[in-house]
């Protein structure tokens, strides 16, 4: 991978409204232009977390929106100029993490709900990014949704985490990829295992779903993140923090995507660079969007430190040969 030379490619000074997170995207291209929906978290400073954290106070409140943004080149952007998805009320918190897919010619946004109930994983359609039609929400826990390009075997399909606890004896969290079926993006069923979290090797803990699958001739590509524990204490706003969030790479069978053809055997990406490693959340790297060129140049959006978004670029035959080694 190749990160881009201008990263971070989209931060809280390129927002004309209130701004301060500005990360985890998805990312689409649709009618001749790269489409970008953006998380911004806002309404609490860096100021404030360090106090908060020098002085054991709970979290500082943030509010969440849902940005836009569009580019001729997928790496310099212009911000629309007001947020354009957003929910607040009793019972949801926010609405976050967008993740982009154009299926059968139809942007389909993916997002993931906090609500008084638990979190869900929703999927919505829009035809012009200012008006989205929520086809369904999951019941809760589950979120890091996100949509195949085409229906497979006449179905449509997504990848999704679900996050059990209760089953788990209160062990060490380890959440893995599911993949579910649906015929019309709204009743969703024939849920199936795909990959554990504890089957990835170099990282062991909870993993999910990061940017929608590309087609390729040898599978579908995707992308995911999965987090290591690490001893040291990650730079960030909390005293302690030790979840590094890496990405990885799979490639699955086209007819039945919850076979696993290959998986890189090392992450694609880790938290090295200073805007992945200090932030908000240092250590994180977290994958939204991923963009397969004509030229076989891959793009790969992704959130870094839970403060800034990134892209990185690789050639899509080496991303390949990475998962069948
Ligand atoms: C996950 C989600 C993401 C976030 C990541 C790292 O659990 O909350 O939105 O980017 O943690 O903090």
């Amino acid at each position: 991978m190749n990160r881009h030379p201008l990263n971070p490619i989209l931060s809280a000074r390129d927002v004309p409204y209130p701004a301060t997170l500005v990360f985890n995207a998805g990312v689409c291209k649709w009618q001749g232009k790269y489409v970008m929906l953006f998380r911004d978290d806002y309404g609490s400073t860096e100021t404030q977390w360090r106090e908060a954290a020098a002085r054991n106070l709970p979290w500082p409140g943030f509010s969440t929106t849902v940005g836009i943004a569009t580019s001729d080149d997928g790496v310099r952007w212009a911000v629309g100029p007001k947020p354009v998805f957003e929910m607040h009320d009793d019972v949801v918190q926010r609405v976050y993490d967008p993740r982009l897919a154009v299926v059968e010619g139809r942007p389909v946004l993916c997002f993931a709900m906090d609500t008084r109930d638990g979190l869900r994983g929703g999927v919505a359609t829009t035809d012009d990014f200012e008006n989205f039609r929520i086809l369904s929400l999951s019941a809760p826990d589950n979120r890091n949704m996100v949509l195949f390009p085409e229906r497979i075997g006449g179905r449509y399909a997504r990848l999704e985490r679900p996050m059990p606890v209760y089953s788990r004896y209160g062990g060490p969290e380890r959440f893995d990829i599911w993949l579910s079926e649906s015929p019309d993006l709204r009743f969703w069923g024939d849920t199936r295992l795909v990959l554990r979290g504890a089957d990835v090797p170099w990282a062991g803990s909870k993993i999910g779903p990061a940017a929608p699958p590309v087609r390729t001739p040898r599978g579908w590509l995707t992308t995911f993140h999965a987090v290591r524990m690490v001893e040291r204490n990650l730079p960030n706003w909390e005293r302690e923090w030790h979840k590094e969030y890496l990405a990885g790479i799979m490639l699955l069978d086209l007819e039945d995507p919850s076979k696993i053809i290959g998986i890189s055997r090392e992450p694609l990406l880790a938290p090295e660079a200073p805007y992945e490693t200090v932030g908000y959340r240092g250590g994180v790297i977290f994958p939204g969007g991923m963009v397969l060129e004509d030229t076989g140049e891959v793009k790969i959006y992704y959130g870094a430190a839970d403060t800034v978004e990134c892209l990185a670029t690789a050639d899509v035959g080496e991303l390949i040969a990475l998962c069948e080694r």
